[in-house]
């Protein structure tokens, strides 16, 4: 069976629903695969307790209604799983999207038909799809890396991924649960997990550099002032590298000032005595060595940085052996996702948790009742992985791209993501990807990325449609020299020091092409030369 859509769009995430609405005001017919039950992407699979974002939910929300930006209440400044779960299903119902979309069904291949000029997206109901466009808005952090570690099947207790998590409720009551990993997942999930377990373990490979979060609930005058300045907030977080405003609320309370000479140099963490930097981190807490500017890219700075974040580690943790372990040595700050956490080191000195390093004695299989490291066996219940994600390009290899001639994307990726701004590949006409590798995507506030992205694939079909043009793609060229420029200005950062491993770099899954795939060179830069393009007609494009 086929059915035939002017837009296919893979994803119903929050770039998924845009793209419903965007679309469907063009007079186009969108057609939506989308995996899960029920709309919103990352958080409606990422319901592990304590899973929340870390951007201020008064930003990390939609700009293109000012009736939603007006109706909507956030309980707190960093909203948890379950209320930006509840905003993307109020989006879904306000805006009467689910109508355009096909729950429970997976793209099993998405195939471009050249005689046609169409797209043809094959999926798992046996239902298969075709259109002229197609929108991959399947997410940068959307297909869970699950190491293989040996005899892991036959473990007969329950297991479970962040990633994945499931929707009904997990009674941890009283049970030994055992946790692989201390990324940005496990930090948030450790200490909701260890107040809910009878007891933890935490096999930790590689500590991180965690910050405690902001955990303020909404402050009903702040929200008013930000509801009273969204458009000015909106055109703000287009200039920001990141994407997010630097409106400061209640204005009488926090002057914004502009920082002179000696201020600039308090911010550089060599340009103070030890013991100011010290009483800096005493006065503002943890996080403020973030603030320092020259620790992202000089590394004796960078140095001085990562220990004094080790010295205030083993300050927090009572075991000095076991804050000896969570010291992060191996890699400095600025290389990795920068992690945010609530209680994580007081997590530690709890009875019920034990930290199991495993880079010091590995995991060498799991078994029916646990796991065992080279010395020693944990018995366990419950087995979480908090392993990762195969990110930014694993979900556009896994949906069995074909483009023209009957070249796959895994073959033109072979050796890494090659694709023009993040936005579109030279051989997949009329395809277009969503915070696509190149773009600044992950680097940047998720929903304003979506928001340009999907403006800019709307207005690039109207141009098309406007001048009876049947496609549009990348010329070789072009994407070769973004490509070339994403690397170049990832290698000013610490993104990519010679001891830095991170999932930017596709350096946790096995065998993937080591490359820095987001675009570091700040958000209002590329939106500019996004713009660029549009407003001379695409040069960089063949339009045929
Ligand atoms: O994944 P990760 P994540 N044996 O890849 C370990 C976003 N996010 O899901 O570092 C033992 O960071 C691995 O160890 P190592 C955010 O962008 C945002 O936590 O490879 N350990 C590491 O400790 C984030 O960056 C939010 O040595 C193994 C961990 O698993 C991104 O998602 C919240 C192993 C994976 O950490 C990914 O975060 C959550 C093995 N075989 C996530 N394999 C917020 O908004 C892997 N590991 C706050």
């Amino acid at each position: 069976m086929s059915d035939k859509a002017d837009v296919l769009v893979i994803g119903a995430g929050f770039a998924g629903m845009y793209a419903i609405y965007r679309l469907r005001h063009l007079g186009l017919k969108v057609v939506v695969i989308e995996a899960g039950s029920d709309v919103g992407g990352t958080w409606y699979w990422n319901r592990y307790p304590g899973a929340r974002c870390d951007v201020p939910s008064l930003e990390y929300s939609f700009g293109f209604s000012p009736e939603l930006e007006q109706e909507w209440e956030w309980p707190e400044v960093f909203s948890a799983q379950p209320d930006i779960l509840h905003y993307a299903n109020h989006i879904a119902d306000r805006f009467d999207l689910r109508r355009h979309i096909k729950f429970n069904t997976r793209a099993t291949a998405v195939t471009y038909l050249e005689h046609s000029n169409q797209w043809q997206v094959s999926t798992d109901s046996g239902v298969s799809y075709c259109a002229t466009y197609c929108i991959m808005a399947t997410g940068c952090l959307s297909v869970p890396n699950k190491p293989e570690i040996s005899g892991a099947d036959h473990f007969q207790g329950e297991t479970y991924h962040t990633g994945l998590w499931p929707k009904h409720p997990v009674d941890l009551t009283g049970k030994k649960v055992g946790i692989i990993g201390t990324g940005s997942s496990a930090v948030q999930a450790i200490p909701e997990l260890a107040t809910q377990a009878g007891h933890l373990t935490v096999f930790q490979r590689t500590p991180v550099y965690t910050v405690p979060a902001n955990r303020k609930a909404m402050n009903k005058a702040v929200e008013d002032e930000f509801k009273s300045n969204y458009r000015q907030i909106r055109a703000m977080q287009q200039h920001n590298r990141g994407g997010v405003s630097t409106f400061r609320p209640l204005k009488s309370m926090r002057p914004t000032r502009r920082l002179d000479d000696q201020q600039a140099q308090s911010n550089n963490i060599k340009a103070l005595k030890p013991e100011q930097r010290q009483q800096r981190l005493d006065q503002r807490g943890l996080a403020s060595i973030l603030g320092f500017t020259d620790i992202y890219n000089d590394i004796e700075a960078n140095e001085i940085a990562n220990e004094l974040f080790r010295y205030n580690i083993k300050q927090r943790v009572r075991d000095p052996q076991v804050a000896e372990k969570l010291l992060p040595k191996t890699y400095g700050l600025g290389c990795k996702r920068q992690v945010l956490d609530r209680d994580y080191y007081d997590t530690f000195n709890r009875d019920n948790v034990l930290l199991v390093d495993v880079q010091e004695n590995p995991i060498a299989e799991i078994n029916e009742t646990g796991v065992q490291t080279q010395t020693q066996h944990y018995e366990l219940d419950v087995l979480i992985y908090a392993t990762g994600f195969d990110a930014m390009t694993g979900a556009l290899l896994n949906a069995n791209i074909t483009g023209r001639a009957g070249q796959t994307l895994a073959e033109k990726w072979q050796y890494g993501p090659v694709a023009y701004l993040g936005l579109q590949m030279h051989g997949f006409p009329n395809l277009f990807t969503v915070t696509g590798p190149g773009s600044p995507s992950v680097l940047c506030n998720m929903l304003v990325a979506i928001e340009q992205h999907i403006n800019w694939i709307a207005d690039c079909i109207v141009y098309l449609r406007d001048n009876q043009i049947s496609s549009i793609e990348p010329n070789k060229n072009s994407e070769l020299t973004w490509i070339d420029h994403v690397n170049d200005v990832a290698k000013e950062t610490m993104f990519t020091a010679p001891t830095c491993n991170s999932w930017y770099l596709g350096a946790n899954i096995q065998g993937k092409p080591r490359i820095f795939m987001p675009y570091v060179g700040g958000f209002p830069q590329y939106r500019e030369r996004c713009e660029q393009e549009q407003e001379q007609h695409y040069p960089s494009f063949t339009l045929a």
